[in-house]
């Protein structure tokens, strides 16, 4: 009910981390609406803290609301408004980071970016307005220090302060309506869904006492909701208790494509339902995301751009494999420093198609922008003539699409592909090789030692 992304069976989403409105609406008209993305994932919209006491703006103030109005670090709401109307124009679909467990963290007060007052300790948000009685207390919150110290106690994990940010009690019918009235607020400007922050952090019952005073989207159907639960098996709380609510995120996801690309023997066992691992129809898979890509979150022993040959192949894996929703993640650099906020410059786009200004830009990494295709073309089909010998992989998608990846590239090998005879072009590469598939279904693939050591190739694809 509420994993419908209302994007035509198109099957991958992109964040474009922090990436500014203007950006992200021309992104969509020039590139993610002709690579078939069905949605992108923007950062929060609503008013939050500007931080330069800790550090000079960090990319992590917009998880620090200050009210509901919709002028933030991305944009104002004119922008904001324009973005999401080009984009669905165009196909696109525009999912919202929905900060709800909490407002700013103690310590803090001043004006937000919307030009709301607020006073973190006097628990006073003028600009929603939330007072006292709306947060969680002592009352509720079992912890000594009043933040989160206990993930084996569900009442301490969500009834207390998340590392000192002022935790909001959405059991009391006064925040669900502000909440709700949030989420009405950016339906009716035409957002499609919700990535819900910190969704651990709040009772599923209250989520849900959210959800059902959200409205349906105009062309009908619930929006698509995604909640963000870190379950690694390490706490009280598992992501089984959201799933009625949506996706959830599969962290372990993250842990297990890395394992898989390190050691290729591995990837058979991607997905370990012995480990929990959430049902494909409600897991929201990532290869990393803005928080544990630099440490946050749930961080380490994973994937990111800052290894690129790596990056591509569990990318481009999760494209072709069949398990869940995927979402890619677009980052910009941030070297050492795991708290600097976004490049202060456009997205500029090189005459490679690479981003510039310090804009990572993984989308368009064509073994991953390719892949979306490949992705929505073998919707719905299962993974056939399985090989793997630890240092190649090789798969058909039913008979849509073929895929296989070699750790030390310099592969030739004939792979039974289960598809019709023909010639394919090679989509990693932009087509420039050709596989041919014969009369039984075999084809003997190339691939050159080099950064991608990829081939795939889909049924009704570029020729
Ligand atoms: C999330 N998911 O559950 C976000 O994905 C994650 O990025 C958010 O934390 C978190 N929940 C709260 O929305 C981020 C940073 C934190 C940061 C927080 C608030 O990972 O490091 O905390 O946003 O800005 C920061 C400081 C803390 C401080 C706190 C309160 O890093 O040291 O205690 O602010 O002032
Ligand atoms: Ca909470």
């Amino acid at each position: 009910e509420f994993t419908d992304p209302h994007c035509n069976g198109k099957q991958v989403i992109v964040h474009l981390f922090e990436w500014r409105w203007p950006d992200i609406a021309l992104e969509c008209e020039r590139y993610l609406s002709k690579k078939g993305y069905c949605a992108v994932q923007v950062s929060p919209p609503n008013e939050h803290v500007v931080v330069t006491k800790d550090y000079p703006r960090p990319w992590w103030e917009v998880y620090q609301p200050v009210s509901y109005k919709l002028t933030s670090r991305c944009g104002n709401e004119d922008q904001f408004k324009d973005m999401v109307s080009r984009c669905k124009k165009v196909g696109v679909r525009v999912i919202v980071d929905g900060v709800i467990n909490h407002m700013a963290g103690l310590g803090r007060s001043g004006t937000g970016t919307a030009g709301s007052s607020f006073n973190s300790d006097n628990l006073d948000f003028p600009g929603v307005p939330y007072r006292r009685e709306h947060f969680n207390d002592r009352s509720t919150c079992p912890s000594g220090d009043g933040n989160v110290n206990n993930y084996g106690d569900p009442n301490n994990v969500r009834n207390c302060y998340l590392v000192g940010l002022t935790d909001l009690n959405q059991g009391v019918e006064y925040v669900r309506d502000k909440i709700s009235g949030y989420f009405n607020n950016l339906i009716d400007i035409g957002v499609s869904g919700f990535r819900i922050d910190a969704a651990k952090h709040m009772w599923p019952a209250d989520i849900s006492a959210i959800q059902k005073r959200v409205k349906d989207l105009p062309e009908g159907g619930k929006a698509f909701w995604a909640h963000e639960v870190i379950d690694q098996n390490d706490g009280a709380i598992k992501v089984g208790e959201y799933t009625s609510l949506g996706y959830v995120t599969e962290m372990r996801y993250c842990q297990k494509i890395a394992q898989g690309v390190h050691n290729f023997g591995e990837l058979g066992n991607v997905v370990d339902y012995g480990w929990g691992m959430t049902p494909s129809a409600n897991a929201l898979v990532f290869v990393d995301n803005h928080d544990n890509q630099r440490g946050h979150g749930g961080g380490g022993n994973l994937i990111t751009h800052k290894t690129p040959r790596d990056y591509k192949m569990a990318q481009a894996f999760t494209l072709a494999y069949n398990y869940g929703f995927v979402r890619v993640m677009s980052s910009y650099f941030f070297g050492d420093d795991s708290d600097a906020g976004p490049p202060d410059k456009d997205v500029s786009i090189n005459g490679d198609g690479s981003c510039g200004n310090g804009w990572v830009c993984e989308h368009r990494w064509a073994p991953i922008a390719n892949m979306v295709a490949f992705r929505n073309a073998v919707a719905g089909t299962g993974i056939e003539h399985w090989f793997d010998s630890g240092d190649v992989v090789a798969f058909a998608r039913g008979n849509k699409g073929f895929f296989a990846m070699a750790k030390q590239g310099n592969l030739d090998q004939t792979f039974r592909t289960g598809l019709p005879a023909g010639e394919y072009c090679d989509i990693i590469h932009d087509c420039q090789q050709k596989v041919t598939v014969d009369g039984s279904g075999n084809a003997h693939v190339h691939i050159s030692n080099n950064e991608e050591p990829i081939v795939a190739i889909i049924v009704g694809g570029p020729t």
